[in-house]
């Protein structure tokens, strides 16, 4: 039996209305974009070059000059830093490729930002920047569909030769997602076109059938790219590639293995002796074979989305199993209460279970922009309210925090806690830093929430035939086609603030529909208005009303949102004996710009009154908490490091806490989520 599945709107569906969430894709749409597009061209005086659109240039004139070379040149020598090709005199740049081997992907998620952003908000000057862009990019292509500037530059002898390592697939992928969104912005092909010839030169190459590679991606990305291609263009060839993807990755004798200089990221993230293969890469057993999520955590959720999209597709029950139980195993047992995943800096990568420290926390930005596409394929799959809180979750909380108030510096690592002298000082924490960079020589960040906020509606709201699932109750006009009528409801909502929802029906047609609106976790209470003339039925976090919808329809929903403490499970060794502060989805935390130094010897009660103020970071106005909390005083024996015991002495203290994604926009300061428990 087919699952009901549902799909994510098209923006052209959603209109938003002011708000938080229109201010912050307008934030993407007038800060972000343009100022990647500069990063793009190197524009952007004190931050680390990003080399993309040059090496896009480069290989356009490797091509036009008849200069691609068949044998891989690797004039590479004693310019490798850190995976980066770097110039040996910047002053000086030669025509060759810079920056990390997929440094072609800065571009494509530019681009689909840029799309996301266009269909919310037409923009006939960005749209021509665009444009020109496409044309540079197209220009690089070689006549067989290839596209990858670090090989056409570089030598075509080594393509498709380290699948592991060398990104192409990861590559191709971003294109992939890129040109889809471009054309659904603007209907224009010419990048969809060149990214499916791309597609074709690898189904070419990779595949079931006899005589091709039976290879996969390294990174994975490919995957969820080839379903949106197959979603757009109704090609199924484009579906089987990313099937058989998913269903080669680790298949034994590994072909990575075969790859002659395949490095592979064997020993990161190894979960013990007998089981090394490539956990990294999550190719160290097949996918259905898979029930604990492990390694590269952007990797992992890459994938992840990639298997649920293909489980949809193809109504593959032990599919959608394995996906079920690598969900559970990344958000029960290696999640952040900030929905941030991945928690070791070593390879970038998940821990064992509950080892979720917060001072060296690793938290990509990536990472959770990758829970949030799997999570909404889950929810696509099912709707099961679970999914719907993690991602809520992941974006106020981590990905909010992955980029300034102001959209102009961005954080890559997330951590939970912060000591700017332990980030200086202690090599341990050298990836943690305490205030936001303005660009990354790896930029994989800062581009992915772009493009994730702009095209936020795709998230919020999902639908089938006959019903609208209202998942994170973003204000706005939605419209949504039933049948031949169009139904129209404009939301009001002031989340993540205020738990008051309110749903006016203002189609001028009248529907029989269902609106499914999600309860969320946080809500111990909540009530509705207005929805008696509705068959109702609450299932797996949702509450569903079935019936005719007619203009002047108002509903209201009231989900109590107060302050609340949590603690974590006993498991997680360094957050026991103390508790972490949410407001509904958003998780607060203490800064030393409020608190003074030292926070470490705070400790806060509870059970104590809780006091909200507005008040102003850099300019935006953010309800901030005032804690009943005490600060140690000091023992009566200085300067000494051990003493004998005298039992502890503290004076009552407020603790200021504020959003957490709003940290570390008032200066270097330290920074904690969790503080003790009196
Ligand atoms: O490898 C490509 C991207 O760079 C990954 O997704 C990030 O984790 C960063 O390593
Ligand atoms: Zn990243």
């Amino acid at each position: 039996m087919k699952h009901s599945v549902s799909y994510p709107l098209t923006l052209s569906q959603f209109q938003a209305s002011e708000g938080f969430w229109k201010d912050k894709m307008e934030l993407v749409r007038k800060e972000v974009i343009p100022y990647q597009w500069d990063m793009l061209n190197d524009r952007v005086e004190g931050a680390a070059p990003s080399y993309c659109m040059r090496n896009y240039k480069t290989a356009g004139k490797y091509i036009r000059e008849n200069k691609v070379e068949d044998s891989f040149s690797n004039n590479l020598e004693g310019m490798y830093r850190g995976f980066q090709v770097l110039p040996k005199d910047p002053e000086n740049l030669e025509d060759t490729f810079y920056g990390f081997v997929f440094q072609d992907s800065d571009f494509s998620k530019w681009i689909e930002a840029v799309a996301y952003s266009l269909s919310n908000h037409p923009d006939a000057e960005l749209e021509k920047i665009a444009d020109e862009a496409i044309d540079v990019v197209c220009a690089a292509q070689l006549e067989n569909g290839y596209l990858d500037t670090y090989f056409i530059i570089n030598g075509m002898s080594g393509h498709f030769q380290n699948l592991t390592d060398l990104h192409e697939l990861y590559c191709f992928g971003h294109l992939a997602e890129g040109a889809v969104a471009y054309y659904h912005a603007t209907g224009k092909d010419k990048l969809l076109k060149a990214a499916m010839r791309y597609a074709d030169y690898i189904g070419q190459c990779f595949g079931p059938e006899e005589g091709k590679r039976k290879g996969y991606p390294g990174h994975e990305e490919a995957e969820m790219a080839l379903v949106r291609m197959y979603e757009a263009t109704g090609d199924e060839k484009y579906l089987n590639l990313s099937r058989f993807f998913v269903d080669e990755r680790g298949k034994k004798p590994y072909y990575w293995d075969s790859e002659p200089s395949c490095h592979g990221f064997r020993f990161w993230a190894k979960r013990d002796e007998n089981d090394e293969g490539y956990q990294y890469h999550q190719a160290h057993r097949p996918v259905r074979e898979q029930d604990e999520a492990v390694g590269h955590a952007v990797r992992a959720m890459y994938l992840y989305s990639g298997m649920a999209d293909v489980a949809r597709l193809t109504d593959d029950e032990t599919l959608r199993e394995a996906c079920r139980k690598l969900w559970r195993s990344t958000v029960r047992e290696k999640m952040y209460i900030t929905g941030a995943i991945g928690s070791t800096h070593v390879g970038e990568a998940f821990s064992f279970p509950f080892d979720l420290p917060n001072d060296t926390a690793y938290a990509e930005t990536c990472a959770s922009v990758g829970l949030i596409f799997f999570a909404r394929r889950m929810l696509q799959m099912e709707a099961d309210s679970e999914y719907a809180d993690i991602m809520e979750k992941a974006l106020y909380n981590t990905v909010l925090g992955g980029m300034a108030l102001d959209g102009k510096s961005f954080f890559y690592v997330n951590p939970l806690e912060v000591l700017p002298q332990a980030s200086r000082k202690d090599a341990r924490k050298a990836h943690v830093l305490p205030v936001r960079p303005k660009w990354f020589g790896c930029a994989c960040c800062p581009p992915n929430i772009a493009r994730l906020i702009s095209s936020l509606p795709m998230y919020a709201y999902t639908e089938n035939e006959d019903t609208l699932f209202m998942h994170l109750h973003m204000a706005g006009k939605v419209s949504k086609q039933v049948g031949d009528k169009t139904a129209l409801f404009q939301v009001n909502s002031n989340m993540p603030w205020h738990g008051k929802v309110d749903i006016c029906y203002c189609g001028r047609e009248s529907t029989d529909m269902t609106l499914a609106v999600r309860i969320p976790g946080w809500c111990e209470k909540w009530q509705a208005e207005g929805i008696e003339k509705f068959d109702q039925r609450i299932e797996k976090g949702y509450c569903y009303l079935t019936g005719t919808w007619t203009e002047g329809t108002n509903i209201s929903f009231c989900f109590e949102m107060v302050p609340r403490f949590y603690q974590a499970d006993e498991r997680v060794r360094e957050d026991i004996g103390k508790v972490a502060l949410m407001k509904g989805p958003v998780v607060y935390c203490a800064e030393e710009a409020d608190n003074g130094k030292n926070l470490h010897l705070l400790q806060v009660i509870p059970e104590g009154e809780i006091r909200e103020e507005w008040s102003d970071i850099l300019g935006i106005t953010l309800p901030v908490l005032s804690i009943q909390g005490e600060r140690k005083t000091p023992a009566s024996t200085l300067n000494t490091l051990y003493t004998p015991y005298e039992k502890n002495t503290y004076e009552a203290t407020e603790v200021k806490m504020i959003p957490y994604f709003a940290w570390a926009n008032r200066g270097e300061n330290e920074m904690t989520v969790w503080l003790r428990q009196k």
